[in-house]
């Protein structure tokens, strides 16, 4: 048998020390403060975002922290702990789509779309460092974005994100919004929103249920210990190619069957209304047939899509009832789609999943956009160990690389 490996998350103390150490280190003095934002992963409701769908993530222990020291001028200087050395120098005057390359993008990004926002945001020396696993399907990106926004709001007086203790939420999603169009527009990646909303708008202790076509959210109370239960995270480690291309293929199928159904999103689509939907892209003319998508797979995204969404309701609705030992089926029936009608699971996530389900685990499902990163599992906290025992082992059963582990608490969001 192979021993599973566990990726910790990092005390606060420790992390905002970590960036304290690392920023005298690099720059030099002291930073006017450290603030650090949170990974997440998403019970249910993938690929529903852009859709102006419901999601249902929540915050990871797991954060990227940040000390930050405000300048004078517009330049923002930048080290992180996963660099050896160097400082990247970027002038914020010079941000626009297509100049910045790797990670900075995701800070001079934010700060790029705040003062397009008409917010007065000038240079800035950022350290950073994180525990959150990259490259996982569990939003290091949105929390970097997110830990330089709440610095960003807290050093140039913006007043948007409140305190750790009084989160304003209002205020949360601007700097949410901020980020999602630095992910967009300088990062270069048309992703949904869900990440970014999630490690500024979240609650220790809860899931957010975010309604993506308004913006709205409730913070639904979810505490697995409670009923003995834990959620199993499986980093696959699986890299796939052509992740990006593949995310903005799926982005505009939706799209172009919103266009076809004649609605703004496939929000729209009811349960009811989704068997004359699906006949009418089934024989549709029009962008169907002509495009290079064929109506078939326009079907299959959209059935994907509407039938997520009922599940986020049908998820939620149990914990509401504090029957969260019921949602496994839910989970199974979202992997199922995702893999099937969605096309964005992998081998690994597949073989997670099906290795967690058969060590007991009450639901599993991929997580994330896919196509790769993680799964997660809910299993019963005493079977934690032998769940992730029995995953390690299937996996070098079938010679894939070795997935690494971590139990997903509901944690703090960005502050
Ligand atoms: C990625 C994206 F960033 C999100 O916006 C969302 O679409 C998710 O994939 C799929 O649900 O995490």
């Amino acid at each position: 048998t192979t021993a599973p490996v566990w990726v910790g998350a990092w005390e606060p103390a420790d992390g905002a020390a970590r960036v304290r150490a690392l920023f005298a280190e690099r720059f030099g003095g002291e930073p006017d403060g450290t603030w650090s934002a949170p990974g997440r992963v998403n019970l249910i409701g993938e690929h529903t975002d852009y859709n102006g769908g419901l999601c249902l993530p929540f915050d990871l222990p797991h954060r990227t922290y940040a000390a930050v020291r405000r300048t004078e001028g517009d330049v923002v200087r930048l080290v992180s702990a996963q660099e050896a050395t160097g400082v990247r120098e970027i002038a914020l005057a010079d941000v626009a789509p297509g100049t910045v390359q790797g990670w900075p993008a995701y800070v001079v990004g934010v700060a790029w779309a705040l003062r397009e926002a008409g917010h007065a945001v000038g240079g800035f020396d950022i350290a950073v460092d994180s525990c959150v696993p990259y490259g996982a399907g569990l939003s290091s990106s949105a929390a970097l974005e997110c830990a330089a926004a709440v610095a960003v709001d807290a050093l140039f007086g913006l007043r948007l994100a409140g305190t750790a203790e009084e989160p304003d939420d209002a205020g949360r999603a601007v700097l949410a919004a901020a980020c999602i169009r630095a992910e967009n527009e300088i990062a270069g990646a048309s992703t949904g929103g869900m990440d970014q909303s999630v490690s500024l708008r979240g609650r220790a202790g809860h899931a957010l249920l975010l309604d993506c076509r308004d913006g709205s959210v409730r913070h639904v109370p979810f505490d697995l210990a409670a009923h003995d239960l834990a959620l199993l995270v499986i980093d696959t480690k699986a890299e796939h190619a052509l992740v990006d291309g593949q995310y903005a293929a799926r982005r505009a199928a939706c799209e172009r069957a919103a266009e076809v159904l004649g609605v703004e999103t496939l929000r729209e689509i009811t349960p009811d209304g989704l068997g004359d939907a699906l006949a009418t892209l089934a024989h549709g003319t029009g962008p169907v047939g002509e495009g290079s998508e064929d109506a078939e797979v326009l079907v299959r995204r959209v059935r994907h899509v509407v039938t997520e969404i009922a599940r986020v309701e049908e998820f939620v609705a149990l914990l509401d009832d504090d029957r969260v030992e019921e949602v496994g089926e839910a989970m199974d029936a979202s992997h199922a789609s995702l893999r099937d009608d969605y096309e964005v699971s992998c081998r690994e996530l597949d073989v997670a999943v099906e290795a967690a389900r058969d060590a007991g685990a009450l639901g599993a499902r991929m997580t994330g956009g896919g196509f790769g990163g993680s799964a997660i599992a809910l299993v019963r906290a005493a079977e934690v160990d032998a769940v992730a025992a029995a995953v390690a082992d299937a996996f070098a059963a079938q010679d894939l690389h070795a997935p690494a582990f971590l139990v997903a608490v509901a944690s703090a969001p960005a502050y």
